[in-house]
């Protein structure tokens, strides 16, 4: 034990088991221990990590902040901001796109994954833009990050289609994770709903990104999977113009704009031979787990009419003031 100024200070991780023992604790949707920590649920070593890089993160202005609710479309969104940011450093089309050979959750890692390995990493030498991935609603993003010029894009996503995305990709993770043992859907759901669910209640999650990008849209752009498939060309632009990289009239002529879309496009990544196979960056996951079917409403394919009912029922009670709605 430390001490500082006559006060006894606790390592980092007895103080963490200390919380960690004291907060409330259910199983969630996909049957993993979860904890509430300040109104959302989390696994223990994910609220470490969090609380690590609360206190260690050091933000820079240039960097980027890609937040999500977990089967919001994290993926897609990682690898649309890395090829517009890389878009003069690699030929969209040419061979050497390291969006070709890398997965997109590999080329921008969560700040979840980096410091779950190192408690205090030193990201100093990362090239500018550095790109971070984090599924933490906003409350929880280090005070580094707020009082910096960072961009924050944030994508969310229908909680039905999240829901049924999140279902399946239960599924597809090995059975042998002691951790996770096999729940019907009906439970499974049945937890989705009271907000039980990895980093959620999601609906709670979008609302404080959502408040933030009407208070300081400067700061946090509010993206929804349904726009980007409905219209990308005009989202890549929403997002280029946030990120201060706007597409210029000669790269809009040489449809810069559409060749991103083809190369970040569910067909073309779901195809690559680096997203087919390999789990190099989470050990228990196939890369593939992460590009099912990359549609719009497949909740038609999964949920009864009675889950359709309740789930609406839910989320219209959590968004009915906000202004934020849901397609
Ligand atoms: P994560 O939050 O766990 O990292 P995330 O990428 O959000 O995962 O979830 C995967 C979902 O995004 C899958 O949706 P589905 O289950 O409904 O099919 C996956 O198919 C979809 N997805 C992945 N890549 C793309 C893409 N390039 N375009 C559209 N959807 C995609």
């Amino acid at each position: 034990m430390n001490s500082t100024n006559g006060v006894k200070v606790l390592p980092e991780s007895n103080e963490f088991q200390k919380l960690l023992l004291s907060l409330p604790k259910e199983r969630g949707a996909m049957n993993q221990p979860l904890n509430l920590y300040k109104g959302f649920w989390y696994r223990s070593h994910a609220l470490e990590s969090v609380m690590a890089f609360q206190r260690h993160f050091q933000a820079q202005d240039s960097d980027i902040i890609l937040a999500t609710a977990p089967k919001a479309g994290t993926t897609w969104l990682k690898s649309l901001v890395f090829a517009v940011t890389h878009r003069s450093q690699y030929r969209i089309t040419g061979q050497n796109n390291l969006l070709l050979t890398t997965t997109p959750h590999e080329v921008v890692p969560f700040l979840e994954e980096i410091y779950n390995h190192n408690k205090s990493p030193d990201l100093t030498s990362t090239p500018s833009p550095r790109i971070f991935g984090t599924h933490v609603p906003y409350t929880m993003l280090p005070e580094s990050v707020k009082a910096s010029k960072c961009k924050i894009i944030y994508l969310f996503r229908n909680p039905k289609d999240i829901f049924v995305s999140m279902w399946h990709f239960g599924r597809m993770l090995p059975k042998d994770i002691p951790s996770l043992q096999p729940i019907t859907i009906e439970e499974s759901f049945e937890r989705f709903c009271k907000g039980i669910s990895l980093f959620g209640p999601c609906w709670d999650q979008a609302l404080e990104y959502w408040k933030r990008s009407i208070e300081k849209p400067e700061e946090v752009l509010f993206l929804k999977y349904e726009e980007l498939k409905e219209d990308i060309n005009k989202q890549l632009k929403r997002i280029a113009e946030h990120l201060g990289c706007p597409f210029s009239y000669k790269e809009e002529n040489a449809e810069v704009i559409e060749d991103i879309a083809k190369l970040c496009s569910f067909q073309h990544l779901s195809n690559l031979e680096v997203n087919k196979t390999g789990k190099d960056l989470f050990p228990q996951v196939e890369n593939r787990a992460f590009f099912r079917k990359g549609l719009v409403g497949d909740w038609k394919s999964t949920l009864t009419p009675s889950m359709v009912e309740t789930l609406d029922w839910m989320v219209e009670q959590k968004l009915h003031d906000s202004g934020l709605t849901l397609n």
